[in-house]
């Protein structure tokens, strides 16, 4: 894996440009939808060649990582096959990077921390760059990261790059589209990559099969369920941060701190040899946030020592073919004209109890099977 310098990137004059692009049209932005069959969302140019995809990243140039990324982003065959050509060759580009995973309840300060870890990261000479995984995007225009008030700071730093969750489709179909995104992201040498997500549902569990680092941001002064996250999802933190630990609000989080260390003594580690642990910080103030981020190097430190760093990624890398493929069968099975011609129909005879469903499953499977 060929490292990239960071200051081997210039900050080349496009850059300032690319603030309109990033708010603006060709941006997977909500309203941009892949509803126009295949052209790439928001713009009229022309398909570039890959080769023109694959110079843009590698330049650092952000027009064309915003543009290889519209380009990934898009579901045509046409494009996809481009896609496939500019990955494949950007694939042993990528920079060493450290990738955060960042859910909590909507409200709990993620994109404010977001905005001071990123602003802090980029002083220090990180390029930081950030995504989400949203699945209510497509049907809502999206609650995270859509707001860039948040994050109008980081929005602004040369040495940052803010991309909204890509829209439309199954939450699959957003993950695939995020784990292609942080390539690129690598490619273009952010070697600091921010997935946020929101704490209900599947998506959290996505995320967590695609960042090194997990974490769960959460308030004082309401309980588990009525944050509404579930247990699991504290289950697969790498770390809890407390937010909003300031003002009147501080003594509450210090116990809710104590109480998450308390429930976490109990359970298994997200991670073989490392203790999650629970942790203060007031985003609006900023502090506690630069601690968090040694937190995660202590983490990274740790886990690359031991191997599990490096095998995380390797175990993950082969659950996303898996799941791939699996996601490939299944459009398969249900396009397959027998099958789809005959599955209503064992469907409502499974559900009258005339026949099992185990019996119904094998007939499609042999519907299919038949060349
Ligand atoms: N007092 C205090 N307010 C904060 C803190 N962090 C964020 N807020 C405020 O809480 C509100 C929500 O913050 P966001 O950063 O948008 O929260 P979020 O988790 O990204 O929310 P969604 O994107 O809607 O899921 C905003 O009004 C922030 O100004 C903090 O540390 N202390
Ligand atoms: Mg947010």
């Amino acid at each position: 894996m060929s490292k990239k310098d960071k200051d081997k990137q210039p900050e080349n004059p496009s850059a300032l440009n690319v603030r309109g692009g990033v708010t603006g049209g060709h941006d997977g932005m909500p309203g941009n939808s892949s509803a126009n069959g295949g052209e790439i969302p928001g713009t009229r140019r022309r398909l570039l060649s890959a080769r023109e995809y694959i110079d843009g990243v590698l330049s650092g140039d952000r027009v064309l990582l915003a543009r290889a990324i519209t380009l990934i982003e898009s579901n045509a065959a046409a494009h996809q096959e481009v896609a496939q050509e500019v990955l494949t060759a950007l694939l042993p580009e990528r920079c060493e990077s450290t990738r955060v995973g960042i859910t909590g309840v909507p409200g709990a300060g993620k994109s404010t921390l977001i905005e001071v870890l990123g602003t802090g990261l980029t002083a220090l000479g990180h390029k930081v760059a950030v995504t989400a995984v949203d699945p209510s995007s497509s049907l809502t225009g999206g609650s995270i990261l859509g707001d860039k008030t948040r994050m109008e700071k980081l929005a602004a730093d040369p040495n940052a790059f803010i991309r909204p969750s890509p829209t439309g489709g199954t939450l699959g179909g957003v993950a695939r589209k995020t784990r292609e995104t942080v390539m690129l992201f690598e490619a273009a040498g952010y070697d600091v990559i921010l997935v946020e997500t929101v704490g209900v549902g599947q998506s959290e569990i996505q995320v967590r099969s695609m960042v090194d680092f997990f974490l769960l941001v959460l308030l004082a002064g309401a309980g588990d369920e009525l944050q509404g996250i579930k247990k699991g999802v504290v289950e697969i933190a790498d770390a809890i941060l407390v937010n909003k630990a300031d003002g009147a609000n501080l003594s509450a989080a210090r116990s809710a701190r104590s109480g998450f260390e308390r429930v976490l003594h109990y359970l298994r580690p997200a991670t073989e040899g490392w203790t999650t642990g629970a942790h203060l910080s007031s985003a609006a103030s900023g502090e506690g946030v630069m601690d968090l981020w040694g937190v995660v190097e202590k983490f990274t430190e740790i886990t690359k020592g031991s191997g599990v760093f490096d095998r995380r990624r390797t175990d993950q890398e082969k659950l996303w073919v898996g799941s791939l493929v699996s996601e490939g069968l299944e459009d398969l099975f249900r396009s397959h004209p027998g099958v789809s011609e005959q599955m209503a129909a064992l469907e409502q005879q499974v559900a009258r109890g005339e026949i099992p469903a185990t019996a119904a499953a094998r007939k499609l499977l042999d519907l299919f099977r038949k060349p």
